[in-house]
């Protein structure tokens, strides 16, 4: 091998966070230790052993810290403090020791735009005392007329008038989640301290809640009162937010072989990129949002005039376009579910009929693209959405927010109108409890459950999952062991082919003299794949969902949610 052929083959900038594949737990609904009905730590911890099975390399838990829990640990009261029903700090030291005495990183959610109305900081703002007065962006003004237009993204207006201090105060989501004002360099010193000390303790890393939510404009100017979200322009990715972002970098990240990934709703590719590596504000990827909108209706998610409907194309187009731009100017992050979105194959796939066949190829696509793949708990098993009835049985603070401006707004008279919506896009398909087993409660807990167990525990649990070696558990497993031999799979160039098929979605990765060719049939329909100019014919299976999968990968139709995986090499 030449020196050009060794430059061109070796992965340029090897970094583990991008080859890691990385697992959400939302602790309320992993596993429940100690028969409250909610997930804990040691619940987790008693899990370790199974997420090593599986393969994952990080994991990022979502918040543990001590929270009231309007808005399930998003609203935190006590950064440094466990919240009781999730145990102590001793458990959480416990699990981190478990993970790492497996090579298993952990991340932690850092919620910063906003807190709990409960932590010291509101208390004592409100009340005006010891230099906390500028924590939160206050406004004064008559009560019966808030400071602006701006709304808040869990519906209704985004300020509230605090009877204590006598002002309004802005809160982009809950109202018992105001946010912190980032220009106050107090509030900058003390998050700081904070991210520092979860360092210390030997976290690898941060998933940044809501973060380009940090800088608001200065004189809390009107939104564009037609916007689907009164006052976006202005809210996400603010004036001062590239700042903020590098003063996180410079004085506590780049002291630690850290990652961050930072939630970036409202982002587009220019944008990002001023926020990515070392060149930008020092951030390691983002979660971009603009696939997961593919299905919204024209005023949003919670839309009840048009929601539900998108096409692959479409999907391809928007997903290629950040593989490929943000190719040697950034890192990508890979997903298609999290604790706020509707389950990966009750959205994406077909969880009737192509079940199996549907989730394997979603785990296919979430493991062969470009960037580091996020893995939502439950996914591995195919876990689908719950069935609402009654608007009483929504939990999630967003959800009820929404149909609640809907019936204020006089936009549908009663829940049944949007039930079919809730049914589709609600946060709490995310939020039922894991499914371990067949026992009671899918063996997520011995009390009653904090949120109802999806009916169909018995089929779909871990347990039968690794009882069945055909079972979409161990695919998932076969396809991280396959993204951690093959560095094409990480560091490989992509190129999508077919771009206008509507049931295709094809692409190959390309490091030197290694190609894989990716296709995966998006569709419940048999359909054939096109390969255009590129030579095929010697292509060689690697791993596919069905057995006998198409020798040639244009030779025959693949079958409906087929997925199969060659090799091309020269
Ligand atoms: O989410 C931020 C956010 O914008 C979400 O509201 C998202 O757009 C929406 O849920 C999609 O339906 C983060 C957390 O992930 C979420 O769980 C929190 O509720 C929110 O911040 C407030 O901390």
């Amino acid at each position: 091998m030449n020196d050009r052929d060794a430059t061109m083959s070796a992965p340029p900038d090897r970094e583990w966070w991008k080859e890691a594949v990385v697992y959400e737990i939302y602790p309320r609904s992993f596993n429940d230790a100690d028969g409250d009905g909610i997930g804990d730590l040691p619940g987790i911890t008693e899990k370790v052993e199974y997420l090593d099975r599986l393969g994952v390399d990080v994991v990022w838990l979502c918040p543990v810290y001590d929270s009231p829990n309007h808005d399930n640990g998003y609203d935190i009261s006590d950064y440094r403090a466990i919240m009781d029903e999730f145990g102590t700090i001793a458990d959480w030291d416990e699990l981190l020791a478990e993970l790492h005495a497996r090579d298993i990183r952990l991340i932690m959610d850092l919620v910063v735009n906003h807190t709990s109305d409960e932590h010291e900081w509101f208390r004592r703002s409100r009340r005006r005392e010891g230099g906390y007065d500028d924590y939160y962006h206050w406004r004064d003004g008559s009560p019966d007329e808030p400071p602006n237009n701006w709304e808040s993204i869990f519906g209704g207006s985004a300020w509230t008038y605090d009877e204590v201090r006598e002002e309004w105060y802005l809160h982009l989501f809950h109202e018992s989640q105001p946010d912190l004002n980032w220009r106050t360099p107090d509030v900058r010193a003390d998050v700081k301290e904070m991210m520092t000390w979860w360092l210390e303790k030997g976290i690898d890393g941060f998933r940044m809640d809501a973060i380009n939510l940090l800088s608001k404009p200065a004189g809390y100017p009107d939104g564009d009162p037609t916007a689907s979200l009164v006052g976006e322009e202005l809210f996400f990715n603010g004036p001062r937010l590239t700042a903020y972002l590098r003063e996180l970098y410079d004085d506590v990240l780049s002291n630690y072989d850290a990652m961050t990934v930072a939630e970036m709703a409202n982002t587009d590719i220019e944008t990002a990129v001023e926020y990515l590596g070392e060149e930008g504000a020092g951030l390691d990827m983002i979660f971009q949002f603009e696939h997961m909108k593919i299905d919204w209706g024209p005023r949003g998610k919670y839309d009840p005039e048009g929601w539900g409907e998108f096409d692959l194309p479409e999907l391809k187009e928007i997903l290629s376009r950040w593989q490929t731009r943000l190719r040697d100017r950034g890192w990508n992050s890979v997903f298609l579910g999290n604790h706020d979105q509707a389950r990966i194959v009750s959205r994406f796939g077909d969880d009737d009929e192509y079940h199996e066949e549907s989730a394997t190829l979603l785990a296919t696509f979430l493991l062969t693209m470009g960037g580091t793949p996020y893995l939502y708990q439950g996914d591995e098993i195919g876990m689908t959405n719950f069935e609402f009835d009654t608007f009483d049985e929504v939990n999630d603070v967003e959800t009820i927010g929404a149909v609640e401006d809907l019936l204020r707004r006089g936009v549908v008279d009663s829940f049944d109108e949007v039930r079919d919506l809730v049914n589709y896009a609600s946060r709490d398909h995310a939020r039922t409890p894991m499914q371990w087993d067949t026992t009671d409660n899918a063996g997520f807990t011995n009390g009653e459950p904090w949120l109802p167990v999806n009916e169909n525990y018995p089929e779909i649990n871990v347990q039968a999952a690794l009882a069945d070696p055909d079972s979409v558990w161990y695919y998932y497993q076969r396809l991280i062991d396959l993204r951690h031999d093959e560095d094409v799979f990480v560091y490989g160039e992509y190129d999508l082919l077919c771009p206008d098929d509507e049931r295709i979605y094809a692409y190959t990765r390309t490091l030197g003299d290694d190609v894989m060719l990716v296709v995966l049939n998006w569709s419940a329909e048999s359909a054939r794949f096109d390969a255009g100019g590129i030579d095929v014919a010697d292509a060689a299976v690697v791993v596919g969902n069905y057995d006998d999968p198409p020798v040639t990968p244009d030779e025959e139709a693949l079958r409906p949610y087929e997925a199969v995986v060659y090799r091309l090499d020269a």
